[in-house]
C-alpha cells in the first residue's frame, strides 16, 4: 500500500513562552515522513476552535496528555490506511471524528497538529517542498513581512494598550531586500529607544516593550526608526494589531487612560491614519463589534487595510457575516483558529473571491515549526506577519522563506494600489 498513512505519533514539546504544546508525527508505509508542532494564543478569540488542556497542578494546567491521547488513540485510528495525499479527505474525516463546533472533543491541538503532520508526509510523499505541493503548479509568491518591532498589550508587561506595531517594507522589489529593510529597523528603533532611556524587556513575539506616555508614541517611534535606518515611510509603512478585544470591557475601549466608545475610537484611528504612514490595522473593534468594524471600513477602508482576527478566527462562518456586513476588508489566517489544513484553505479561498486580503499569522506562542512560511508562498496571500526578527521562533518563519526565496522571486505588492 504505497502512500497510506500506518501510523501517527504525538508527544509533549515546549512552546515559546514555555508551555506545553502538541507535536505530530505521520508515518507512511512505516517510515516518518512528516512532523509538525503546534502554535498557542495569548489574546485569543472567544470564537476560536478550543485547546485541550488537562488543567490541574502540572504544568500549571497546561498539560496536553488529553491532546496527545486524542491523536495517538482516536486520530490514528481514523487515519490509518488513508492515502496521505488526500488532505481534504483526511481533515474531513477528523472534523467528522470530533463532531463539535469548535473541536472540543479533540482540540484543536490535536487536530491541527495531525492535519499539518499529514500535509508535510503528504509533500514528501511527491518529493515537493511544501510551499509547492500547496500551490501546485501555480507556483508561488514571496509575502510581505508585517514585523511585530515593538509589543504592548498581553503580549508584554508595559503600559502600551496597542498589543502590535510592526513595520512592513512593501516598497522593495525582492523578499530579501525588504527583509534586510525591516531588520534595519528593528535594529534602529533598538538604538533610538535606548538614547531615550527606554531599552528594557522584550514581549513575546521578540519587539521592544518599554513604557510609553501613549499609545501615539508607538507610531513616532517606528516613524524615527524607519528614517534612522535610512528609509522613506513610501518604502516602509507600519501596521497595527491593535487586539482591541483585550481592553474592551463594559462597553467600552479602554485606551490611554479613556474610556472611548467605538465612534470615538474610529475618529482616534482616522487621527493616526492622517499623520503617519499606516496600511493596516488589525482588530481595532472588539470581536462582536460588528457595527463599529462596519462603521470603520465604510470610512476608511479605501485608505486602509482593516483586518479581522478575533472577529474571523479563520472560520468560514464569521468571515461570510463580515463579508456580507462589509466588516473588514481582510482576513488573518491563524491555523490553529480553526484547526485543519483544508479549512483553513477554504476560509482563505471564500476571503480572496470576495476581495480580502489574505494575511498568515503566527501566534504569540509559537515553536519551531515553519509550516505557516511555507503556506504563505504557496496560496501566494501575500502578506506574513510572523514576529520580530529575533527570537528563534520568529526567525524560524523568516528563515524558511529566505530559503524558498531562492526558488521563488515574486515578491507580493498588496499595498501598491
Ligand atoms: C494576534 C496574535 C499573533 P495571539 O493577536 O494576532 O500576533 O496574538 O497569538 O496571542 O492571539
Ligand atoms: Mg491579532
Amino acid at each position: 500500500m504505497s502512500g497510506h498513512i500506518t501510523g501517527l505519533d504525538a508527544r509533549m514539546i515546549l512552546d515559546s513562552r514555555g508551555n506545553p504544546t502538541v507535536e505530530v508525527d505521520c508515518y507512511v508505509d512505516g517510515v516518518l515522513a512528516g512532523r509538525a508542532a503546534v502554535p498557542s494564543g495569548a489574546s485569543t478569540g472567544r470564537h476560536e476552535a478550543v485547546e485541550l488542556r488537562d488543567g490541574g497542578q502540572p504544568w500549571l494546567g497546561k498539560g496536553v496528555d488529553s491532546a496527545v491521547n486524542a491523536v495517538t488513540e482516536h486520530i490514528a485510528q481514523a487515519l490509518v490506511g488513508m492515502p496521505v495525499d488526500d488532505q481534504r479527505m483526511l481533515d474531513e474525516t477528523i472534523v467528522e471524528l470530533d463532531g463539535t463546533a469548535n473541536k472540543a472533543r479533540l482540540g484543536a491541538n490535536a487536530t491541527l497538529g495531525a492535519s499539518l503532520a499529514c500535509l508535510h508526509a503528504g509533500a514528501a510523499q511527491h518529493e515537493l517542498p511544501v510551499w509547492r505541493y500547496v500551490g501546485g503548479v501555480a507556483g508561488g509568491l514571496m509575502p510581505v513581512p508585517m514585523m511585530n518591532i515593538l509589543n504592548g498589550g498581553a503580549h508584554a508587561a508595559s503600559n502600551v494598550d496597542v498589543q502590535e506595531f510592526m513595520v512592513v517594507p512593501h516598497g522593495f522589489d525582492t523578499f530579501g531586500e525588504g527583509l534586510r529593510a525591516g531588520v534595519e529597523t528593528y535594529h534602529a528603533l533598538k538604538g533610538e529607544l535606548r538614547k531615550d532611556g527606554l531599552l528594557g524587556g522584550i514581549g513575546d513575539e521578540g519587539g521592544f516593550a518599554p513604557n510609553l506616555p501613549s499609545n501615539e508614541d508607538g507610531l513616532r517611534y517606528l516613524v524615527r526608526a524607519i528614517e534612522t535606518a535610512g528609509y522613506s515611510t513610501d518604502q516602509m509603512g507600519i501596521a497595527l494589531d491593535v487586539a482591541s478585544t483585550e481592553f474592551h470591557k463594559d462597553g467600552a475601549y479602554h485606551i490611554d487612560g479613556q474610556a472611548l466608545d467605538s465612534e470615538a475610537l474610529a475618529d482616534l484611528y482616522s487621527g493616526w491614519l492622517d499623520h503617519y504612514p499606516i496600511l493596516s490595522i488589525e482588530d481595532g473593534f472588539d470581536e462582536d463589534d460588528w457595527h463599529g468594524w462596519s462603521h470603520f471600513t465604510a470610512r476608511e477602508g479605501h485608505r486602509v487595510q482593516i483586518v479581522g482576527d478575533d472577529l474571523f478566527v479563520t472560520q468560514s462562518e464569521r468571515l461570510a457575516r463580515g463579508i456580507e456586513m462589509q466588516a473588514a476588508n481582510a482576513m488573518l489566517v491563524k491555523v490553529n483558529q480553526v484547526g485543519t489544513v483544508t479549512e483553513t484553505l477554504e476560509s482563505m479561498d471564500l476571503a480572496s473571491r470576495n476581495g480580502f486580503n489574505n494575511v498568515v499569522s503566527h501566534r504569540s506562542g509559537e515553536t519551531e515549526d515553519v509550516t505557516i512560511a511555507d503556506l504563505c508562498v504557496g496560496t501566494r496571500a501575500g502578506q506574513i506577519k510572523t514576529g520580530a526578527p529575533a527570537r528563534s521562533d520568529r526567525t524560524a518563519k523568516y528563515n524558511q522563506l529566505l530559503r524558498i526565496a531562492s526558488e521563488v522571486s515574486d515578491y507580493a505588492s498588496p499595498f501598491d494600489l
